[in-house]
């Protein structure tokens, strides 16, 4: 076996943030270095010897090199096994259900998600662990250090393998495993749902339509919906994965997703419609009519999941990023069963999935998942919520409705002002930080900070929150996911009860609160900017 061991300077910045490393396709095709943060991430976890790996992207540009580079690095270090989706291709949940069922030791997952994707664009990596989860902040930490220090990386002297043929094949010492992408998770799906009920609904004449945004959800959509579940052809909108997401970009939102979003509202439009992002976690639920907001929707699903033979039991409990509106804490108080709220991030539900604290988790940024695997996930958010339509054989509209009816409504909307200049962005968070007088109408001001119940782990500085003597609440923070200056994101909300009133429009009934936001930061004043580059 040809081991190559070659010298390499540290680059600057290799550090993780919400999901992996996120930088510049241009940046990452530098030469050495996704090899530097690929052996960094190596040796942090000490070593790759005898392990077996999953590896697979979201198909962006520079997806299938990476992994030849990738997959040369695992062989020069000593792994045992890597399982690679054919073409390179595996959505986030795939991989992590791929994790999991295959007892394998962990896995690299190249994609930067709901970013655009192109030469141009935006490249990612981050690892997994072995409960198939986002490595948590002790080894994205590790990873970190690793980069600063790293010297050397080690390869292989060998050709790319073809990605496109099933079946083992040998790199080094190392069997590579080309698995189809879809095969697995789509037997895990039907573990979870009635399949029977969902293939009756569709056979009824209920209209979906399901947009993959070209990006990798369109293999999973077609084979699980168009296939098993028999909804007619075409139901599956841009399900072809291109490398630039058609020049899209594949963030599942009113904004990126509009002709999506202007379907639902016409009047022959689809009885229900979704759409995901670039590597399949993420989903955005709409009906006939109605935008489902990711809070309300993680709600909506705690509320009926029970509906489902895969949670028929119930649930241990509900979990939502802070940011994430408190509709599901409601839920989890009247079902008597756990809520909890984490900083940010897929990699914090990952402790409370594995302790049997948690069954749903949920984030505002359209992120929805349970414990059947330790990502979020798209495509089973879109199944449940067909289950529950199922059963419940009432419109999207109305099921929200009755929801708001039952639990009141926690009207949110999230502003996103994008490629902010940093140092003004680190101002306003600083400032809003230092505030010690709060003007009138504001109860409490505070940053969040997160103690992890099972490993007692503390994250800090998570976000600003606002609290109002009213009930509102708005939070600050700064995307850890971005690849342009800062983009600060201001989460509002405010809920009203069950008898109040419950069908405004969301914009105008949050506006007092944008401008108190407003008053009280000068956001957009500082930042030079009349609104929100994106509002959800
Ligand atoms: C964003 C979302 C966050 C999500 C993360 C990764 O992070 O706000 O909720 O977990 O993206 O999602 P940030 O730091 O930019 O706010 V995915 O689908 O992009 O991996
Ligand atoms: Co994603």
């Amino acid at each position: 076996m040809d081991v190559v061991t070659k010298p390499i300077t540290p680059f600057d910045g290799q550090k993780p943030g919400t999901s992996g490393l996120r930088k510049k396709t241009r940046v990452f095709m530098q030469p050495g270095y996704l090899e530097a943060f690929v052996q960094a991430t190596f040796n942090a976890i000490g070593g790759v010897a005898g392990k077996t790996l999953v590896v697979g992207g979201d198909g962006r540009y520079f997806n299938a090199e990476a992994i030849q580079t990738i997959l040369r690095m695992a062989a020069a270090g000593g792994a045992a096994r890597a399982i690679v989706g054919q073409n390179g291709l595996l959505s986030t949940p795939a991989a992590s259900n791929l994790i999991r069922q295959r007892g394998a030791d962990g896995g690299l997952i190249l994609s930067a998600s709901h970013n655009p994707g192109g030469i141009d664009e935006d490249f990612g990596l981050k690892y997994n662990i072995s409960n198939g989860g986002p490595a948590p902040e002790s080894v994205t930490t590790a990873i970190f250090d690793q980069t600063k220090t790293l010297s050397e990386y080690k390869t292989l002297a060998a050709a790319d393998l073809d990605l496109s043929a099933l079946g083992e094949s040998g790199l080094g010492t190392m069997v590579v495993e080309i698995v189809d992408p879809v095969t697995d998770y789509a037997a895990l799906m039907e573990t979870l749902f009635d399949f029977g009920a969902i293939r009756d609904l569709l056979a009824g004449g209920f209209t979906v339509k399901f947009d993959a945004m070209h990006a990798v959800t369109g293999p999973y959509a077609k084979a699980i919906l168009e296939g098993t579940l028999g909804a007619p052809e075409g139901t599956v909108l841009n399900g072809t994965p291109s490398v630039d997401f058609g020049k899209g970009h594949p963030d599942p939102n009113p904004i990126w997703a509009k002709p999506l979003v202007d379907m639902v509202m016409s009047e022959d439009g689809p009885d229900f419609a979704a759409a995901s992002d670039g590597d399949g976690d993420r989903n955005m639920i709409l009906g006939r009519g109605v935008y489902v907001t990711p809070s309300d929707s993680l709600a909506v699903l705690a509320a009926n999941a029970h509906l489902a033979p895969g949670y028929a039991r119930g649930l241990a409990g509900v979990a939502r990023s802070m940011p994430t509106s408190r509709a599901s804490d409601r839920v989890a108080a009247k079902l008597g069963i756990g809520s909890y709220e984490t900083p940010t991030g897929w990699k914090f539900f990952g402790n409370l999935l594995d302790a049997g604290k948690a069954t749903l988790c949920g984030e505002e940024s359209a992120g929805t998942g349970s414990d059947h695997v330790r990502e979020k996930d798209g495509l089973w958010a879109v199944l449940l919520w067909l289950n529950i339509l199922a059963v419940r054989k009432a419109s999207v509209a109305d099921i929200l409705l009755d929801h708001w009816q039952t639990y009141g409504r926690d009207y949110y909307s999230r502003h996103d002002y994008e490629a902010v200049d940093t140092g003004i962005a680190n101002a306003i968070m600083d400032d809003l930080k230092a505030m010690t007088e709060l003007p009138a109408g504001i109860e409490k001001i505070d940053s969040f900070a997160y103690t992890d119940p099972v490993d007692g782990s503390v994250s800090e500085n998570q976000g600003m929150r606002i609290f109002f003597a009213d009930g509102a609440r708005a939070v600050l923070r700064l995307s850890g996911t971005g690849t342009e200056g800062a983009t600060i994101r201001v989460y509002l909300e405010r809920y009203v009860g069950p008898d109040g009133s419950l069908t405004e429009d969301t914009q105008a009934a949050l506006a007092p609160l944008v401008q108190a936001v407003e008053n009280l930061t000068g956001l957009k004043a500082r930042t030079g900017r009349a609104a929100p580059d994106v509002m959800t």
